[in-house]
């Protein structure tokens, strides 16, 4: 058996792995999974199971009608049928199927691609708007509530770690006035959760641009990969998420802000193609929230890194010193980009409303 890493995950370790004989290949991909993150595997395994077969069904259903093949990665188990391994420095093991014929970006190369990816997320989203949130298992507790990460900032900047990181660097102090300034409105989707203007529904968790598979042959998108954060949550956190990292030219690696800023164009796009297969199951307080799922989304990115360098890198894999810091700025650039253009954004969530 080969196997070689693949993609570039900020979490988890993933692997593309051939199995050969004599006559044919085999390709899965094989993953190890953050047991700081994840800290139950079987939850995760469980949500995986419930959402393929709640999809699956619903795909066959509407097989005769759909335009292409709508797929999906699903477990392989291992030799007595388990859903995962455990090896012997306690991480977990698991393989999924491989999306063979169609490839992932780290950065929209077009409208269309842009346009692909709200179709895939309107279509995820759309096929799981039946499952009942309460047949998926919490795995992530308080992911995505950005108060949740402005109090661990906060903690960590009480730390003497912190305090020397946030006084060793103008650009730490700059993300950290940036933040202070949008605390007051950070709450806003989990205030409308609470007021129950806004409801729990099943969601994938991280629905970025690199996650999005697109057809080889046809440029279609195919389906959303990565589903370990599938769980119950607001699909403003899907539809925030899918937007910050679709619009964004730059892409979330880049060192250059000057590439950084919110492409209005592929927004349009996006937007466009996310509403045709949504539009039919959001509701008037759903649509309201868009922008600030937008905006919030991009804030709450740069504020878990900018986190995460203040409290010395420990969640996110880093690549150099101050990578963490440098992924901060590009999506507080990209919040503020975001602001500047928010009449034209609001016109485009308006346009297909
Ligand atoms: C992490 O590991 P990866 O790349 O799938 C993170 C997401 C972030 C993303 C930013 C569980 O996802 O929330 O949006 O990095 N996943 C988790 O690239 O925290
Ligand atoms: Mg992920």
């Amino acid at each position: 058996m080969r196997v070689a890493p693949t993609g570039n995950g900020n979490i988890n370790d993933t692997y593309l792995a051939i199995f050969r004989t004599t006559f044919s290949e085999f390709r899965f991909i094989l993953q190890r999974l953050n047991s700081q993150v994840f800290k139950r595997p079987d939850d995760i395994m469980h949500n995986l199971k419930v959402l393929t077969e709640h999809v699956h069904r619903r795909l066959e259903a509407e097989a005769d009608d759909a335009d292409r093949i709508w797929q999906l990665p699903r477990i392989i188990p291992t030799r007595d049928g388990a859903d995962f391994l455990t090896d012997e420095d306690g991480h977990w093991w698991r393989a999924v199927t491989l999306i063979a014929s169609a490839e992932s970006f780290e950065r929209v190369q077009s409208p269309e691609h842009a346009h692909e990816a709200g179709v895939v997320l309107g279509q995820f989203h759309r096929l799981i708007s039946d499952l009942p949130p309460e047949r998926l298992r919490d795995t992530l507790p308080g992911f995505h509530e950005t108060p949740r990460y402005l109090a661990a900032l906060d903690a960590a900047l009480g730390t003497p770690g912190g305090v020397e990181r946030l006084r060793g660097s103008s650009e730490a102090r700059q993300c950290e006035r940036f933040i202070r300034r949008r605390r007051d409105w950070a709450g806003v989707l989990e205030e409308a959760r609470a007021r129950g203007e806004l409801i729990v529904r099943p969601i994938h968790g991280d629905a970025k641009f690199a996650n999005v598979m697109i057809d080889e042959d046809t440029g279609k998108g195919t389906c959303l990969i990565d589903l370990d954060t599938v769980k119950p949550g607001l699909v403003h956190y899907d539809f925030g998420d899918c937007l910050r990292s679709c619009c964004n030219p730059g892409g979330e690696e880049t060192r250059d802000l000057a590439e950084v800023y919110l492409d209005t164009d592929l927004c349009d796009a996006i937007v466009r193609g996310y509403m045709s297969f949504a539009g039919g199951f959001l509701t008037e307080a759903d649509r309201h929230y868009r922008f600030d799922a937008l905006r919030l989304l991009t804030f709450e990115l740069g504020v878990r890194f900018f986190a995460d360098y203040i409290a010395g890198d420990t969640y996110f894999k880093t690549r150099y010193e101050g990578h963490n810091l440098r992924r901060a700025l590009v999506q507080l650039k990209l919040c503020e980009s975001i602001e500047t253009r928010e009449p034209a954004i609001r016109r485009i969530m308006e346009r297909y409303a």
